[in-house]
């Protein structure tokens, strides 16, 4: 297997903490997002949308981080990642949508707005507004979180799509310390040999 990526990006690192803990054997294929390579023609023609990561495997070429993960937790059931019942796997499905929908694109306008950006281009008022919606989302993880280790069953993709968002959260000024139940879970991912390993 190879994964395309960049291996500072959040949708990067979410996909090779996966494959961390599928215990496969796969090979991390920079793509430079600082020279733009992710625009060229033969990354485009991996990934049309023009961005990291994509896993390729065998006929396969598969895109979006969390597509990813599903397909690695499908193709190793015996690894025990994936839903041990019907209600499980909604609930799992319930926080990677949460993530993909709001929580991890508002994270980046934060990013984007306070610190990617030039100064000029930086807008405020985007920033003041993702925050709040930033905030639903610790909100919401931080009343599932009371009193329960994993956001599911068991360890699961909900913490390997959720995890790589917030880490960057002190860079940020989100401050965790206001979600004890989401900061401790945070401390329970982070202490995993595959989060060492990527992020170490
Ligand atoms: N929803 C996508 C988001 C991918 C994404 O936005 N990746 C960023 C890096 S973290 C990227 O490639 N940015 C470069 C660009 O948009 O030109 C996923 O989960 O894979």
């Amino acid at each position: 297997m190879k994964l395309h990526g960049f291996s500072m990006s959040p949708n990067t690192r979410r996909a090779l903490v996966a494959l961390e803990e599928h215990g496969v054997a796969y090979e991390l294929v920079p793509v430079d997002l600082m020279s733009g390579e992710q625009k060229t023609e033969a990354y485009r023609a991996l990934n049309p949308t023009g961005r990291v990561p994509t896993l390729v495997d065998g006929d396969l070429i598969l895109w979006e981080s969390n597509a990813i993960l599903e397909y690695l937790t499908a193709a190793h059931p015996e690894k025990g990642l994936g839903p041990v019942s019907p209600r499980d796997a909604g609930e799992i499905a319930r926080w990677m949508f949460m993530n993909a929908a709001h929580l991890s694109p508002n994270v980046a306008r934060i990013f984007a707005h306070t610190i990617r950006l030039p100064p000029e281009k930086r807008l405020p008022q985007l920033v003041d507004e993702a925050r709040v919606e930033v905030d639903k989302s610790l909100g919401a993880l931080e009343k599932r979180l009371a009193g329960r280790t994993w956001l599911a069953e068991r360890f699961s993709n909900a913490e390997i799509s959720i995890a790589p968002t917030l880490v960057n959260a002190p860079m940020l000024q989100i401050d965790l310390s206001r979600f004890l139940a989401v900061q401790a879970w945070m401390g329970r991912i982070t202490g995993r040999p595959s989060w060492k390993k990527i992020y170490d």
